[in-house]
């Protein structure tokens, strides 16, 4: 595969000014007439201009009102190059795309008899021929045509200028967008679609058009997302200042999507799960999803579409910062400190599952690569979740005033303009008079840096000193790695429990929380006035994205569980004090002796479960022992199976334990009456349903029928497929004879389900998780009249759930889960190879497991690597792990 390098950036021969499009929509045969008006780059001695197409059939060519003859240009599969053009052009450019063909959900494709486009990154190469880069930023003017009855609903970017009928049973439709902005955010769909529609009222008191469109039978499950949609708008302009700028917004949602959603101006495109909610058949996790991803893309609308990026490489420029936007408009949201905290403790747990493991994997990257085979694979945790920790560090160091004059420096300086990561970065130095030069290896050096920490109490002195010394492990392609710069939240929690206020040596600020700037390799602090031995309070609120090694006694993490003021730092001590077990219980099987839990543990666990002064959301996050992918990690070698036998054993011992607590806490955080998905009654529905999962453990009938009313009684789709989850996925030796009452219910669920997708969805992934699911189970599942490899989200919903989701049986010691994901890996790549490379990534961490099972690994990544006809997408994650 070929590599593209980050350093042979150049800007373009030619901008383009202005585009003009016309469609005629045909599923078989779409014609598109565009005419460029573009303009030689002064900085440029290239005379070449050239442009992207891929799988169309270009018509014509005309250049400056004359066609142009095959001996003045070259064609090749993916390139359009114009040899020796003149300084100022008019080209136009006719081609014809077979939409109904196309099953990579890329360019412009069909789904349920609608037209609909995706263009980033490289999409819209698939609709024209064009220059079609970031940096090359024009205003589009957008002509549809189409039949009447088949496409009633012709929509574009911008604003609707003009609509009319052609006759013979056609009609059209002319959108303008008033922004120039780069290709990829170009967007078209078309189709029977109907929409909910609000006007809104502006800070500035100017009057919008909101329209959230979905198709027909659907508009009982739009409020959610206007509503969310509303919120969004108000939190930009309160936190940033940050105006919608169109007069028209509109949010559509298609069910054949490889994504969660597209920002296109004034067009987002969404996948259904992002868009469609009711409380019957969207759970409390859907709503928040909804809310933060219609977050995420409206807000790009300032971070990505006013001010782009240069290049790919700089995805992260409006990744990270746009992820960092929705985390904190979805933490504003909830209001509460610990429902802050809540939000954050989630956000911190999918950064280290995924992104930790990526960091450490064959695909690691930094936040801002420096090449790529096919850019579509860099969207990825490192990019999004690891950008936005990157952007929260810029936050904790400047604070939050300090931060918004460092946002307000950068749309005040690159309003309009494609841009780089280090411009975002040194805009936020120069507000605030700040060196940020080191803050720039976040962006250049892969791998998760791991800091180090030492505490020493001099009762003579009455001083606490901390040293702190930082270490990155080596990544593909850098073996050495300099110090960066890592701000360090921490505190001191004294033997009462209490704060203690810190003052550093020479120092005249007290504090109760302070953030030591680490830049060297190793650097030390002193705080003076410590009256008593304390316990430190490390990476408050996780206040940088590194693993943090402290040598914790169990007493200390019992007792920062128990008093630390810092939420994520009581969180986190709960999960050292389970991590450390659960790691044991692992060897114990290994070795074959027999398992315990303590005491002290145990205990814990429960203060926090009956402590009816914390917020229920947080409670249950303590009570949720650290996944199995997460012990893996912790792990040299991984042992799926020990694993999951440790972690399901540990689960029964604290159902014993708790039994009584966990049925009062059961019963206490019932939320009877209407649906709401607030924080509050979400967190205690997440605090009841995980209960009830301990409670299956048990083995009695009586916690079985307790999950089973629940499934019958359910008002709402959380806690009916909780109480599913809990009866399908227990452990218990009951389990075995209650078989027969749980697929009667899966086939209940079914049947009720049938025509809702997403919920099918669900009912496929319940499945493909559930610790009895086999291979074997999983290919049965396969051959179900609702599956469908060719839709992304019923792909998704069972296939990678069972590679991702159910490590115990993709593990399984036979090698069949890796010969099942090879299969599948191989069957996508024929129908849309960015969802292929995302599955092929399931196994990309097979030099972590025993000898005999990488045997297998290999095998089926060589398997996958001698297909014929394999995409670039899928070559390039494949090549990674085996080199
Ligand atoms: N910007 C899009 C992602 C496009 C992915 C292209 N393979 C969605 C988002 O991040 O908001
Ligand atoms: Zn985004």
């Amino acid at each position: 595969p070929v590599s593209i390098y980050r350093k042979d950036y150049a800007p373009p021969n030619f901008w383009v000014d202005k585009v003009e499009m016309g469609f005629d929509l045909h599923p078989i045969r779409t014609h598109v007439a565009t005419r460029l008006f573009m303009r030689r780059n002064p900085d440029r001695s290239e005379n070449d201009l050239i442009l992207f197409g891929e799988d169309i059939k270009l018509l014509q060519l005309r250049l400056n009102g004359v066609d142009l003859k095959k001996s003045a240009y070259r064609l090749t599969k993916e390139c359009l190059t114009i040899v020796n053009a003149p300084d100022e052009v008019c080209l136009e450019v006719e081609t014809t795309i077979a939409a109904d063909k196309n099953t990579t959900m890329s360019g412009l494709y069909v789904s349920n008899g609608n037209f609909y486009t995706q263009c980033e990154a490289e999409g819209f190469r698939k609709i024209t021929y064009f220059p079609d880069r970031p940096d090359v930023m024009a205003s589009f003017t957008v002509m549809l045509r189409g039949d009447k009855d088949a496409y009633p609903v012709l929509l574009s970017n911008g604003n609707l200028i003009e609509q009319g009928d052609l006759g013979d049973g056609r009609h059209y439709a002319k959108w303008e967008d008033p922004f120039k902005k780069p290709s990829y955010l170009f967007a078209l769909v078309a189709g029977k679609l109907v929409c909910q529609e609000e006007k809104f009222k502006l800070q500035s008191g100017r009057q919008v058009l909101l329209q959230v469109w979905v198709e027909p039978g659907n508009l009982d499950k739009t409020q959610h997302a206007m509503d969310s949609l509303k919120k969004s708008i108000r939190w930009d302009e309160q936190r940033f200042g940050l105006e919608l700028d169109l007069d028209r917004f509109m949010i559509v949602a298609t069910s054949d999507f490889n994504m969660g959603a597209m920002e296109n101006k004034g067009l987002n495109i969404f996948n259904t799960k992002y868009v469609l909610a009711n409380p019957r058949v969207a759970t409390d996790t859907d709503y928040a999803g909804i809310e933060s991803v219609v977050g995420h893309e409206y807000f790009h609308n300032w971070t990505g579409n006013r001010v782009t990026c240069r290049d790919w490489f700089q995805l992260s420029l409006k990744e990270g910062l746009t992820v960092f936007r929705d985390q904190e408009f979805s933490g504003d949201l909830v209001g509460t400190e610990t429902g802050r905290a809540v939000k954050r403790i989630e956000d911190v747990r999918v950064l280290r599952q995924l992104q930790f493991s990526e960091d450490a994997g064959p695909m690691a990257h930094p936040v801002r690569p420096d090449s790529f085979v096919e850019i579509n694979n860099f969207y990825t945790v490192t990019i999004y979740e690891k950008g936005a920790e990157v952007v929260r560090m810029y936050y904790t160091l400047l604070g939050h005033e300090g931060f918004r004059r460092g946002m307000d420096l950068y749309f005040q300086r690159h309003d309009g303009q494609a841009v780089t990561c280090d411009d975002f970065r040194v805009a936020m130095a120069d507000a605030n008079g700040r060196d940020l030069k080191q803050f720039e290896r976040w962006y250049s050096q892969a791998g998760t840096p791991r800091v180090s920490a030492q505490g020493h109490y001099d009762g003579s002195k009455k001083t606490y000193s901390l040293s702190l010394t930082q270490s990155c492990p080596k990544t593909a392609g850098q073996s050495k790695k300099k110090p960066f710069h890592i701000p360090v939240a921490f505190g001191l929690i004294d033997v009462q429990g209490g704060e203690v206020p810190l003052q550093l040596e020479g120092d005249t600020i007290v504090a109760r929380t302070k953030i030591l700037e680490l830049t060297r390799e190793s650097q030390q602090f002193v705080f003076v006035n410590v009256e008593q031995d304390v316990t430190p309070s490390l990476l408050r609120n996780f206040s940088a994205p590194v693993i943090l090694e402290f040598e914790y006694c169990d007493e200390q993490l019992a007792h920062l569980l128990a008093y630390d003021s810092d939420p994520f730092c009581r969180w986190e001590a709960g999960q050292r004090l389970a991590m450390r077990r659960l790691l044991n219980l692992v060897s114990a099987i290994q070795k074959g002796v027999p398992l315990s839990l303590d005491i002290l543990f145990l205990d814990a666990l429960k203060k926090t479960l009956i402590d009816t002064s914390l917020d229920p959301a947080f409670r249950e996050l303590v009570l949720t022992l650290p996944s199995e992918a997460m012990i893996a990690e912790e792990m040299k070698v991984a042992d799926p199976q020990g694993i999951h036998q440790a972690r399901q054993f540990a689960r029964a011992e604290i159902a014993q334990y708790l039994k009584s607590d966990l049925l009062q806490v059961y019963q206490d955080n019932q939320t009877p009456g209407k649906y709401s998905p607030d924080a509050l009654s979400a967190g205690k529905r997440a605090l009841k349903n995980c209960a009830l999962a301990y409670l299956v453990e048990w083995a009695e009938k009586s916690t079985y029928e307790l999950a089973y009313t629940q499934y019958q009684d359910a008002e709402n789709m959380t806690d009916r497929m909780a109480a599913l989850l809990a009866m399908l996925h227990c452990s218990s030796a009951l389990d075995k004879v209650y078989r027969k009452t749980r697929n009667q219910v899966l086939l209940e669920f079914y049947k009720e389900f049938q025509n809702d997708a997403l919920v099918i969805d669900k009912w496929f992934t319940l499945q493909a998780t559930a610790p009895t699911t086999d291979v074997t189970q999983v290919r049965q599942l396969m051959q179900h009249k609702a599956f469908s490899m060719g839709n992304p989200n019923r792909a998704r919903s069972l296939i990678f759930a069972f590679c991702n989701a159910n490590p115990a049986q993709f593990h399984c010691a036979d090698g069949s889960g890796y010969e099942f994901w090879a299969d599948s890996v191989i069957a996508l790549n024929k129908l849309n190879p960015q969802v292929a490379a995302r599955l092929a990534r399931s196994l990309d961490r097979w030099t972590k497991y025993p000898k005999a099972q990488q045997t297998r690994m290999k095998a089926a990544l060589e398997r996958v690597a001698k297909t014929k006809s394999l995409s670039k997408d899928v070559a390039e994650v494949i090549s990674k792990a085996l080199a």
